[in-house]
């Protein structure tokens, strides 16, 4: 299963695309098969799997898990190098741009590839970038980075526009798990006109609405992880787009 190229074909066919993180420190594996069949039932085409402080076993055995009740892609988006498995289907190979800390921009990559070099995961290559949402959050703090700013428009862009050129296949615009406020229409617009490669978004989305927001903006791919956590009402708002 090639997910990059499911994620292309969808935005050639001009359709939207909506991922389901699951953190595996937020769920237990018992609760696993009744979320995943809510999953199943709405239209989110991805499960991602990460967080940015899971503990070292935790991510294997609740891939296997996912898997025993789903046929939708899953997607390692890992804050570590702990939470790479062969059990997932795709990994996004993260590098946070917006950051000036070498460790995430290509230290713990060095560090993943003995890891990397036994599995058969597809790996994508993705550019990272935090905006800055009104509170730290906590990719903030793991990663002692800081947050592009909001008002830098034309440095988010820059950003951006650099990764696509430096390879990357794909670019997360993130405001940060359980963030106040979603990544700006404003924002997602400017990057989304300049960037020839798809464009994640995720962050703070806690309805529908926000949701269709995000894609009228110009985002290829939403991803919402705490609201469907905590509210898993908002996935009957979810059964047909
Ligand atoms: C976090 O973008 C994802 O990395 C999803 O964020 O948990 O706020 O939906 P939420």
């Amino acid at each position: 299963m090639n997910v990059l190229n499911h994620i292309l074909n969808n935005i050639f066919n001009n359709r939207k695309q909506l991922a389901v993180l699951v953190d595996p420190e937020k769920i237990r594996l018992s609760d696993v098969e009744k979320f995943v069949k809510k999953i199943n039932q709405s239209v989110a085409n991805y499960i991602f799997v990460g967080g940015s402080t899971v503990p070292i076993d935790l991510t294997e055995p609740l891939v296997l898990e996912i898997k025993r009740h789903t046929k939708l892609p899953v997607v390692l988006f890992p804050g570590d190098v702990a939470q790479i498995t062969d059990k997932a289907d795709s990994l996004l190979f993260l590098s946070l741009l917006s950051g000036r800390n070498p460790a995430y921009l290509i230290g713990k990559h060095v560090e993943a590839i003995p890891r990397l070099k036994e599995t058969s995961l597809e790996i994508i290559p993705t550019g990272y970038l935090l905006i800055e949402n009104g509170v730290t959050t906590m990719v903030q703090k793991v990663t002692e980075t800081e947050p592009m700013s909001c008002k830098h428009v034309e440095n988010i862009v820059n950003t951006a526009l650099a990764g696509e050129l430096l390879g990357m296949r794909l670019m997360y615009l993130e405001a940060g798990s359980g963030a106040k406020s979603p990544v700006s229409p404003e924002i997602i617009k400017a990057v989304s006109n300049d960037l020839s490669i798809p464009l994640i978004v995720g962050g703070g989305i806690k309805t529908k609405a926000q949701m269709e927001l995000a894609f009228d903006a110009g985002a290829n791919l939403v991803v919402i992880g705490t609201a469907l956590e905590k509210n898993e009402d908002l996935f009957n708002d979810l059964k047909r787009w």
